[in-house]
């Protein structure tokens, strides 16, 4: 058996050399409420479909890493109360012990380049957290994307983050960070940041393209595509900030740390955005899910030489 187990769907793509796009789990269960986890897990695997690409979620279920879920495993992670959240340092903790865990941006990542999966979509990654200078909370995410050779599309980082030292120790860590069709690096809720991203490119092509130049230069790593939120479904900054302010300081007077901080100001933005957080966290994740369709489709092409 190899080490990841592909479902029939992604072990016909692989064989038929079609394109693929990973999916991860933590924003099953951690990042958004049942039942609309289900819906959004289900209706990005249907974009992706859509697109004539096969979706590849991917999680640790009974101590076995698959890429690809069924609908009954689906339905089982989404409504799991304590399923764990895996990065890098967890998952084979997981799999030795025959548990269930939903994977993050690194560990996705991780299953993904074991499956031989190139793209991956997500909604924002981890990066370093506001005040990291005392709490030093920076995500395995950024380790990751310098290490693993996926390209990752995401809409920017969530402005629980600190974007200038997110793009700080991405750039030490050789990541390139590519804005898609514009010249800001994009917030997550909101389509653009007061920072510009590092890199831009305007065409899936070019960002198939450069994942391949990646590997013809031996540079290991993935690439960060920062794909804005379509400005139909942004919230402005004013409007999310305070609420981001209050759950942080919130965070802070709980004693909320480690790989739990990032779940609780989730979901206390939720709250206290009386569920209107959600609605444009969806609309960025489809669209980027559409985003990495086309870039694997593109890859695709190009690994056939056509
Ligand atoms: N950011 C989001 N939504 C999420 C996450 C981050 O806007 O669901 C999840 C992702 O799975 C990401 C993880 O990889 O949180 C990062 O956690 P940490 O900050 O503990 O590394
Ligand atoms: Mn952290």
């Amino acid at each position: 058996m190899g080490l990841i187990t592909l479902s029939p769907e992604v072990n016909n793509a692989i064989t038929n050399g079609t394109p693929i796009v990973a999916l991860e789990s933590t924003i099953i269960t951690h990042g958004m409420p049942y039942p609309q986890n289900l819906e959004v897990a289900r209706q990005v695997e249907a974009d992706i479909w859509a697109k004539g690409v096969t979706p590849a979620t991917i999680a640790v279920i009974n101590g076995v890493f698959h890429a690809g879920l069924t609908n009954a495993q689906l339905v089982n992670l989404a409504q799991a109360k304590h399923a764990e959240k895996l990065s890098r340092a967890d998952l084979a903790v997981c799999i030795a012990k025959r548990g269930t865990g939903a994977t993050t941006v690194a560990a996705t990542m991780i299953g993904a380049r074991l499956a031989g999966i190139d793209v991956f979509a997500t909604g924002g990654i981890g990066g370093v957290h506001k005040g990291a200078e005392t709490s030093f909370d920076i995500s395995a995410d950024l380790i990751e994307l310098a290490q693993t050779s996926v390209t990752v599309v995401a809409a920017g980082a969530k402005a629980i983050l600190d974007i200038p030292k997110t793009l700080e120790v991405l750039e030490t860590n050789g990541v390139p960070v590519i804005a898609y069709q514009q010249d800001s690096f994009p917030a997550f809720w909101s389509a653009r940041s007061d920072f510009s991203a590092p890199l831009r490119m305007d065409t899936p092509s070019q960002i198939a393209q450069s994942h391949l130049m990646r590997q013809y230069l031996g540079l290991t790593g993935g690439q960060l595509v920062a794909n804005p939120i379509p400005t139909s479904d942004e919230i402005k900054a004013e409007e999310i900030e305070p609420v981001i302010a209050k759950a942080t300081a919130e965070a802070a007077e709980k004693g909320i740390t480690g790989k739990r901080v990032t779940p609780f100001l989730l979901q206390r933005i939720f709250e206290l955005t009386k569920g209107n957080s959600l609605n444009a966290n969806i609309a960025l994740v489809r669209n980027n899910a559409r985003l990495a369709a086309e870039i694997a489709h593109e890859l695709n092409l190009l690994k056939l030489g056509v």
